[in-house]
Order: C-alpha cells, then sequence, then structure tokens
C-alpha cells in the first residue's frame, strides 16, 4: 500500500511518507494487547516448606499473584473481579501503569468488578499491588506481584540475552494478620517470605524446602527482584558472587555493573544478572544482607551444576512454586 502511494507522490516527500508509514508500520505490528484477569480470593495459603497455613488475601489464590509479562507499547486489557464472598473491599495498583488513582486504582467492593486498560509506555521491572484501605494489611496478606515490560528493543551488547530467568520477591511476614497498626510501625513480622515462602528455595536452612535455582556453570542468570516489604529495604547480596550487572528499575538505559550489594526501596523491582564461573560447579547464596531478613527466611540458593534442568528458567516458569 505504501509502495503504491510513494509512486502517486514526488520523490522528496515519498522518502519522508515512507519513513513515517515504516514506523507505523513496526510499531502496530509488534504491540499487542495482553488480556490479564485477577479474581481477588481471601483463603487460606501456605507461608512454608511445611505447610503452615495463613489467612490470606490474594490474587487468583496464590502469594505472590501469577507472573504479568509484556513488551513496552503493548496495551494491558486488565479486569479485576472481587466476588461477592469476599468481606473486603480490594484493588489493584500497577506500578507500570499511568493512569489515575482516583478512577483506576480505586477499591472494588465484593460482588463487583473494574476494567480497564493502560499502554505499558515504560520498559522495567515493576510491583503490583492491592492499595485498598488499610494498604499495608492488604500487601502483607499477600496481594501483590511483579509485572515485566520487556523493552521493545530486544536484546543488545548492554542488555544481553539471558541463560535463566528467575523471579524473586521477598515480603515481611506478619504472623498476626489483623494488626495493622503493627504493619504500619514495622512491629511483629517475624519472618521473610521469598515468593510467598519462608526459606522457598533454601535446603540448606529447610529441611523441608525441595527447590532451589538451577544453573549451569557460566550461565547468565538474570533475577527479577521486587521488593515488596511493608517497611525494609532489603540489601540484595549474592553470597559467592558479584552482581555482574544491575539495570536500575530493569530498564536497560539504567545499568550498573560489578556490585556486591545494592539497596533496593520499597516497592522497587530491578533486574540483577549473575554469571558464575563457567569451569566448575558452584553455588551461590542470593541473600537480603540485612540480618533480621536473611536468618528468617530471604535467602535463595542458586545451583550451578553441568546437569541442570535444561527447562529450568526458561520460558513462562520463572516464578517457581
Ligand atoms: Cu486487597
Amino acid at each position: 500500500m505504501f509502495i503504491d502511494k510513494k509512486r502517486a507522490i514526488g520523490i522528496g516527500s515519498a522518502m519522508v511518507f515512507t519513513a513515517a508509514g515504516l514506523m507505523m508500520t513496526a510499531q502496530s505490528a509488534s504491540a499487542k494487547t495482553v488480556e490479564v484477569t485477577f479474581t481477588a480470593k481471601e483463603t487460606d495459603v501456605a507461608i512454608d516448606n511445611k505447610g503452615t497455613k495463613y489467612p490470606a488475601w490474594t490474587f487468583d489464590g496464590t502469594i505472590p499473584g501469577k507472573v504479568v509479562r509484556v513488551t513496552e507499547g503493548d496495551t494491558v486489557d486488565f479486569t479485576l473481579i472481587n466476588p461477592k464472598e469476599n468481606k473486603n473491599s480490594h484493588s489493584i495498583d500497577f506500578h507500570a501503569a499511568e493512569v489515575d488513582v482516583l478512577d483506576e486504582f480505586a477499591p472494588v467492593k465484593p460482588g463487583e468488578k473494574k476494567h480497564f486498560k493502560f499502554v505499558a509506555k515504560r520498559a522495567g521491572v515493576f510491583m503490583y499491588h492491592c492499595g485498598a484501605p488499610t494498604m499495608a494489611q492488604h500487601i502483607a496478606r499477600g496481594m501483590y506481584g511483579i509485572i515485566i515490560v520487556d523493552p521493545k528493543e530486544g536484546y543488545s551488547d548492554k542488555f544481553p540475552k539471558p541463560d535463566r530467568e528467575y523471579v524473586l520477591i521477598q515480603q515481611q511476614y506478619f504472623p498476626n494478620a489483623e494488626d495493622k497498626a503493627a504493619m504500619i510501625e514495622n512491629r511483629g513480622w517475624t519472618n521473610s517470605l521469598i515468593n510467598g515462602k519462608i526459606f522457598h528455595y533454601d535446603p540448606v536452612h529447610d529441611p523441608d524446602a525441595s527447590l532451589a535455582l538451577t544453573a549451569k556453570p557460566g550461565d547468565r542468570v538474570r533475577i527479577y527482584f521486587v521488593n515488596a516489604n511493608i517497611n525494609m529495604p532489603v540489601a540484595f547480596h549474592p553470597i559467592a558472587g558479584i552482581w555482574d550487572r544491575i539495570y536500575i528499575n530493569g530498564n536497560p538505559e539504567n545499568v550498573l555493573y560489578d556490585v556486591q550489594t545494592y539497596n533496593v526501596a520499597v516497592a522497587t523491582g530491578d533486574i540483577y544478572d549473575i554469571v558464575s564461573p563457567a569451569d566448575h560447579p558452584t553455588n551461590n547464596a542470593i541473600v537480603d544482607h540485612t540480618m533480621s531478613a536473611a536468618m528468617r527466611g530471604a535467602i535463595t540458593v542458586l545451583m550451578n551444576t553441568p546437569d541442570a534442568d535444561p527447562d529450568a528458567g526458561k520460558g513462562d516458569n520463572i516464578l517457581l512454586r
């Protein structure tokens, strides 16, 4: 179509027209609409590897909620369902969305729904969470997750393709689910959860742990990390390793090299790349070096072995349950 029009007009303006046409074509060809539906569920979930139950509030019955992954420029067509069986209003706050806090992010009563769209305009790693009052309680009880907005430019020397990808989301665990004041004032938290469980991927500190992150020696392992704590920053450190690269907020433009520990503010998401030695098997312990968090659950083992499952940390399976 553009070729015919180019022939029909003068050569000078044709070049301008063609360039604009190609840009429009490229954008419309790559940008897509991604439908995402969350159902708020007030339900018991296991918060450790033994299966200890906790009266959680969740998106779709799990802590954290499902991974949402789109590409920069995509439209997210979102629906939040709050079933009438629930006792509380719930809401959604996507940190990747630039909308109206009083409209899109407003609380939804039991028996009601909320539908809206937003364009994920900026590449990065973003938190999402329920923002219904009291927000601290809704997050502490489990209503949070990650939305990854992959850069539309794709991979480059500055942003190399990883061999494995894993999501880690940290949260403070408050066993008294009703004590909102304690959550706000940072009292009474007893443990740290990684993807919803204490020592979730740490068979060294918890004999009931059956999962760990795995990779082959020399793999570039990319961690998408979100600090979903209520009040505590995270000192994110790979024991026996060094972060090869950190992309602050998950944006390839914001790159740091060769960092031991990075301070992750509450409600931040970043990308952390680690590359283990290629010539022999090793292990890393990815920790919140803040000892009150590490020794109470925020340790994740990364095993680098030649016989690592070739499918681990690939495709859709990047948040291990
Ligand atoms: Cu909620």
